[in-house]
C-alpha cells in the first residue's frame, strides 16, 4: 500500500498538489497496521522510512512534506507504541478532513471575487481553483472558461471534462493561445503546487506565462492555495525545486533516438513572481502574496524565531 501510493504519486496516477498530500497521510496511517513490532523506537524508525519515501516521490509540490510533517507529529508526542499508532491515525484523520474543509472555503471566498458575466481563464487542473469557479456557477453567476491543454500531460482534459459537467460553457485553448485571448478574460484564477515566503506562486508550468500575459492585459490573477501549500523553509532563503520530468512525457524515446544534438526539457512547474498574483485565497480568508510570511508563521506555526541564523535570501528566483 505504501509503495504503491508512492508508485501512483510519482508517476501522478495521483496527481495535484492537495490530492497527493491527501494520498500521503492515508498510506501512513494504513502504514501503521502493517509495522510489526513492540518497540517504540522500530515503530518511529519505520514510520520515518516510510515518510522519506513518500516525499522524495514529487520535489515541487511542498502540500507533500508539509502533510507528512503535520501527520508525523503525531508520533512525536507519544511515550508509547499505543499512543504512536494512534497519533498518526488520528492526526492523518484530521489532515484529511481539515483539507477536504480547506477546499470548500477557498470555494465560498474565492466565489465572492468571480462576478456575474465574468470570462475566467485557468490552467491546469486544480481543485482550489476548479472548486471557486464551480461555487460561483452554483450561486447563479453567469460564467464562461477558457481552459488550457497543459502539455505534455494535458490536465486540461480532467479540466474540460468538470467544467462540462457541471454545464459551463468552456473554451478550449492550445497552451500557446494564453496571449491571443487574454482580452477577453475577465479574470485569471490558478492553483498552487507551492507558495514561497515572498509570495511567488510555484504552479503548473506554463502559469508564469499566464500571469505574464494578464499583467499585461491588466486583467487580475487570483491563486487559490491551500494553508499548507505555502512553504516553511522558504523563510530561510530555501529555494523551492522545480521538477524536470521524463522526457519522453514531450518527445517520444522512437523520436528522440534520431536527434542526437537534441535534449529536452521538461519541467513540471514555473515561478510566478508576487508582482503578477493579485490575491491568494486561502481558507483563512483572501490576502495579498505579500502576507505569505504570516500565512506560514500562524497557520503553518513556522517563524524565523526558531532558526539560529536569519534569513540571507527570500526570493524565489527560476
Ligand atoms: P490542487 C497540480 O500539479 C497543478 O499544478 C495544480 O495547479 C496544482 O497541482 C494544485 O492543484 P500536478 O500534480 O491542489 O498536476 O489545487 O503536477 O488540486
Amino acid at each position: 500500500m505504501l509503495v504503491s501510493t508512492a508508485e501512483q504519486i510519482r508517476q501522478m496516477e495521483i496527481r495535484g498538489a492537495g490530492r497527493i498530500a491527501r494520498a500521503a497521510a492515508g498510506a501512513l496511517a494504513d502504514h501503521v497496521a502493517t509495522v510489526q513490532t513492540t518497540e517504540l523506537d522500530v515503530f518511529v524508525a519505520e514510520m520515518e522510512r516510510a515518510a522519506d519515501l513518500l516525499v522524495s516521490t514529487r520535489p515541487t509540490a511542498v502540500s507533500l512534506p508539509n502533510a507528512v510533517h503535520m501527520v508525523m507529529a503525531g508520533v512525536r508526542a507519544a511515550q508509547t507504541l499505543e499512543e504512536a499508532r494512534l497519533g498518526i491515525i488520528t492526526a492523518a484523520t484530521g489532515f484529511i478532513a481539515s483539507s477536504e474543509q480547506a477546499v470548500q472555503q477557498i470555494a465560498a471566498i474565492g466565489a465572492r471575487h468571480i462576478r456575474d458575466g465574468d470570462v475566467v481563464m485557468t490552467h491546469c487542473n486544480s481543485e482550489a481553483a476548479l472548486a471557486c469557479i464551480l461555487a460561483a456557477h452554483q450561486q447563479g453567476k453567469e460564467i464562461e472558461v477558457y481552459a488550457t491543454e497543459v502539455r505534455p500531460r494535458n490536465q486540461g482534459l480532467l479540466t474540460i471534462r468538470t467544467l462540462n459537467d457541471a454545464g459551463i460553457r468552456t473554451s478550449y485553448i492550445v497552451d500557446s493561445a494564453i496571449r491571443s485571448f487574454i482580452n477577453e478574460v475577465d479574470l485569471v484564477v490558478v492553483g498552487a503546487d507551492a507558495i514561497s515566503v515572498n509570495g511567488a506562486v510555484v504552479n503548473k508550468i506554463g502559469t508564469a506565462q499566464m500571469a505574464l500575459a494578464a499583467h499585461e492585459a491588466r486583467v487580475n490573477l487570483v491563486v487559490a492555495a491551500e494553508t499548507y501549500k505555502f512553504a516553511p523553509l522558504t523563510i530561510l532563503g530555501n529555494l523551492i525545486e522545480i521538477e524536470e520530468r521524463p522526457a519522453e512525457e514531450v518527445l517520444a524515446a522512437s523520436i528522440a533516438s534520431t536527434l542526437p544534438y537534441v535534449r529536452v526539457r521538461n519541467p513540471a512547474f514555473d515561478v510566478t513572481p508576487a508582482d503578477y498574483v493579485d490575491l491568494i485565497i486561502t481558507e483563512e480568508g483572501a490576502i495579498p502574496p505579500e502576507m505569505a510570511y504570516i500565512i506560514i508563521r500562524d497557520h503553518l506555526g513556522w517563524s524565523i524565531e526558531q532558526f539560529d541564523r536569519p534569513a540571507h535570501r527570500t526570493d524565489q528566483k527560476e
